[in-house]
């Protein structure tokens, strides 16, 4: 669906093979249209309320990604809390934070993935969890951002914490990522470095965690983590490359089942995510 203010018009039903945001942006590229045309042939008719479908966990990830990857220590923040992780000297994070190549990481597969408005689920081995707020970028196959998006890189920080190479187990697990609520068009007006990420943890009806960071505060370009990422890597089209976190809860700070992780860019909208355990139903 396409949204417009607090509309969602269906494409499904009028263009039935824009099942996906991709197939429309490479139709959109092929025949030089902007969206705007789009929207005036589209959007009319029956709409269904946004605002609706997301408070009632309706919606689907904005993109059929096959694979989701990530970047780390992109944000001083990330830098220092992973130093406090591993309590070592001189430690990869300092060396890879300054480094001309980036930190990128397998994150999730399609499998992994969890809808907006569904929980995201804690490691059980596992006692020091806490989300990663992150803009999340989607790529064409050839490296063309298509658009952006929110998304959550629920992590260990034990295990990571313990030895840097269980990156892969603190990272990857069932119910470990959740991408939405929408996807912002990437286009000539839209800057990503004007936006703003806010994340607010609440537990019982308060609220356990608030903290923001602007975009201005990513170290590395967007351009450069896909151009690493696509070094000798075959992408497929709607691959997502979620892009580091610059908000981390304080040391003490772990997430327990029954938390509620709401993530906040205002040009996309807000990522709300119930926490639970493996093995419990959403
Ligand atoms: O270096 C480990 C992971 C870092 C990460 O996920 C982040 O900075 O967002
Ligand atoms: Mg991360």
């Amino acid at each position: 669906g396409i949204v417009v203010g607090d509309d969602v018009y269906s494409v499904t039903d009028k263009v039935a093979s824009w099942t996906d945001p991709v197939p429309m942006w490479q139709t959109l590229r092929a025949l030089h249209l902007d969206m705007r045309s789009v929207e005036e042939r589209l959007c009319v008719g029956d709409s269904l309320s946004y605002r609706n479908l997301t408070s009632e966990g309706r919606l689907l990830p904005p993109v059929l990604a096959p694979e989701v990857w990530a970047s780390g220590v992109t944000y001083e923040r990330s830098r220092v809390a992973r130093n406090a992780e591993t309590q070592l000297q001189d430690s990869v994070y300092d060396r890879v934070y300054t480094a001309t190549r980036p930190e990128l990481f397998f994150k999730a597969t399609a499998e992994r993935l969890v809808p907006p408005g569904q929980s995201l689920k804690l490691r059980s081995d596992s006692a020091w969890m806490v989300p990663e707020p992150e803009l999340s970028v989607v790529i064409s196959s050839h490296g063309d951002i298509i658009g952006y998006t929110i998304g959550n890189d629920l992590s260990s920080r034990d295990i990571e914490g313990e030895n840097p190479l269980y990156l892969p187990q603190a990272k990857i697990f069932a119910a470990s990522c959740s991408l939405g609520p929408a996807l912002v068009w990437c286009d000539p007006t839209v800057d990503p470095l004007a936006w703003e990420i806010e994340m607010r943890i609440e537990r019982a009806g308060d609220t356990v965690f608030l903290g923001n960071v602007a975009l201005t505060q990513l170290r590395r370009p967007l351009s450069e983590l896909v151009s690493y990422l696509l070094r000798d890597n075959p992408i497929l089209d709607g691959t997502t490359l979620m892009t580091g976190t610059g908000i981390v809860p304080p040391d003490e700070f772990t997430l327990q089942p029954g938390d509620v992780v709401a993530i906040e860019i205002q040009a996309i909208g807000q990522l709300v995510n119930p926490i639970s355990a493996q093995g419990t139903r959403t």
